[in-house]
């Protein structure tokens, strides 16, 4: 592992894990599935930290660096870990709701160099046993934490290093935040655990991502949509030299792959035109790891995402939860051993999940066309993806409606070129001095992770409703559609 400018070897790693388990564990012999939430910038210290929590037996909840204090402080009331780790470079954003809980905050370096008595054996920790939460957002409430066993994890790393073939003789860029499966599983997990090489970069930068493949080291690159679409207008910019000097350090690696959101086939095709890769495009889900791929050395088709991986069971269902018909769209259901265990504390809503069966509703629809599956989008209208991130817009309204000027709203992902769904709010104000856009956006800023905070605010005089007086998000949606050019925007701050 490379980061920050040293190289850090499988023997330093074992080495700070072990001294970070035994500061967690104290004079406790296992943490017994404690969570251990930490708020560390991707690099060292937090693959340390991560090992550290696993090696003492604790369910290991990586905190979003990007995240303002309430969405911290939401995270730290629903986990109720027993630590939370901190970057004291960050300390000032949890310090607060971390008091109020009664919580010492631990910073990472104390806890990877500590000489705590050694003791006896750290625990032997049941694959069975809870290893993550990740919070992902749904269509009721607030987010939720999805619990992921050692197993889970096992399994989704095995079978995507069958499918796309990783070795030890692999590197790969990670630049990816590290709260998601797409960053820690998809590539940290994945180089550790074949013995490859993993280069972190602690943000994305497209000038220092091109750099880096520049330099023809790279065997492996993933990303979201949002990223290729910024790496192509980078390289858009750049003079003709560098753009030969980038295009050829791209070609050297051997699999490009996208995912998380869907890859719009102009982007896989300026892709291709700039760096010779057909990018690979897969389907996966926090809750269930990584379900579809398009094939290693096989044709991949644009627009699609393959079939499933090694040991993944998918299906799709009609309404009535009866498989399809070949070649009907239907429901995404998935089932196997990468299936996350439960909902953190919410019994009704991972018995919700599941048939039967043991199905996983994904709540995707897609379709199968010449034995590969298409992803039609989701059912609900009120999850978007913007940038690769999940976002409830009922979360974003209500946060809105909290706004003492603001008597009504509602938020629609607005499909847009770069972020895939553009957030979008149109707002009734409660005034005849109704808030600008500015003063909404920092209203909401304060208040949520940076990704989930509207782009465009139109302050209308009633929204859009059916006959039934249900708000109509497509009619909403037109709103922004028809009025691009005049809504009120961050440009016109
Ligand atoms: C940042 N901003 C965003 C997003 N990210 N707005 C909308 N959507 C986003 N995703 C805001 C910033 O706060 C900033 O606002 C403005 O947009 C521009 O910021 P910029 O610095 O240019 O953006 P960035 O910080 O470079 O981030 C863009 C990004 C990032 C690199 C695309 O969002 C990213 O890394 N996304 C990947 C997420 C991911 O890994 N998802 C996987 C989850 P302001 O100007 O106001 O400050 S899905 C998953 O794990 C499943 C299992 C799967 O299938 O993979
Ligand atoms: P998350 O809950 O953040 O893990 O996001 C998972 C969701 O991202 C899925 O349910 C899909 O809606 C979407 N997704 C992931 N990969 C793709 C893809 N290749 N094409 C379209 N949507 C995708």
């Amino acid at each position: 592992m490379r980061t920050g400018g040293r190289a850090f070897s499988y023997q330093e790693l074992l080495d700070g894990s072990e001294a970070t388990a035994r500061h967690l564990l104290g004079r406790r012999i296992d943490l017994d599935g404690a969570r251990v939430c930490f708020l560390v910038d991707p690099g060292w210290e937090y693959v340390a930290t991560l090992w550290g929590v696993w090696r003492a037996g604790g369910m290991a909840v990586p905190l979003a660096v990007s995240h303002p204090p309430p969405e911290l402080a939401y995270v730290l009331d629903d986990a109720e870990p027993s630590h939370v780790v901190v970057d004291p470079a960050m300390g000032e954003r949890i310090a607060d709701a971390a008091a109020a809980r009664g919580l010492t905050l631990i910073a990472p370096g104390d806890a990877t160099s500590s000489r705590d008595d050694p003791g006896g054996e750290l625990p032997a920790v049941d694959p069975t046993r809870a290893a993550m939460m990740l919070y992902t957002s749904g269509t009721t409430g607030r987010p939720k934490g999805v619990v992921i066993s050692h197993a889970n994890i096992q399994a989704q790393v095995e079978a995507l290093s069958e499918a796309w073939g990783w070795s030890s003789d692999d590197r790969i860029l990670l630049h990816l935040p590290l709260h998601h499966v797409h960053g820690i599983v998809n590539v940290m997990t994945c180089a550790l655990w074949n013995g490859a090489a993993c280069d972190i970069l602690p943000r994305f930068d497209p000038a220092a991502v091109w750099e880096r493949l520049a330099t023809g080291e790279y065997t492996l690159y993933m990303a979201v949509p949002t990223v290729y679409r910024r790496l192509i207008e980078a390289w858009g910019e750049a003079d003709d030299q560098t753009k030969r000097r980038w295009s050829a350090g791209a070609r050297a690696c051997r699999l490009m792959v996208s995912g998380s959101a869907a890859l719009p086939v102009p982007t896989l095709e300026q892709w291709r035109d700039m760096t010779g890769h057909t990018l690979l495009e897969r389907y996966g889900m926090t809750e269930i790891g990584m379900a579809l791929s398009n094939p290693l050395h096989a044709e991949r088709r644009p627009g699609f995402v393959g079939g499933p991986l090694p040991g993944v069971q998918v299906r799709l269902v009609d309404e009535d939860e009866i498989p399809c018909e070949s070649g009907a769209p239907g429901q995404i259901q998935v089932r196997g051993p990468t299936v996350f265990k439960e909902y953190w504390r919410r019994p009704e809503e991972t018995r919700a999940a599941f048939t039967a069966e043991g199905w996983f509703r994904t709540g995707d629809q897609a379709v199968i066309e010449d034995g590969a599956y298409r992803i039609l989008g989701r059912r609900s209208v009120d999850i978007l993806k913007s940038g690769g991130e999940k976002i409830s817009a009922l979360e974003i309204e209500d946060v809105l409606r909290s706004h003492p000027d603001v008597k009504d709203c509602a938020v629609v992902g607005v499909p847009d070129a770069v972020w895939g769904d553009r957030v979008c709010a149109a707002v009734v104000p409660r005034t005849t001095d109704p808030p600008d856009a500015a003063e909404l956006r920092a209203f909401a800023k304060g208040r949520l992770a940076p990704y989930k905070v509207p782009k465009e605010f139109l302050l209308v005089d009633d929204l859009p409703r059916n006959a039934m007086g249900k708000v109509t998000k497509p009619a909403v949606r037109d709103l922004f559609a028809a009025d691009a050019g005049t809504a009120t925007t961050d440009e016109d701050r």
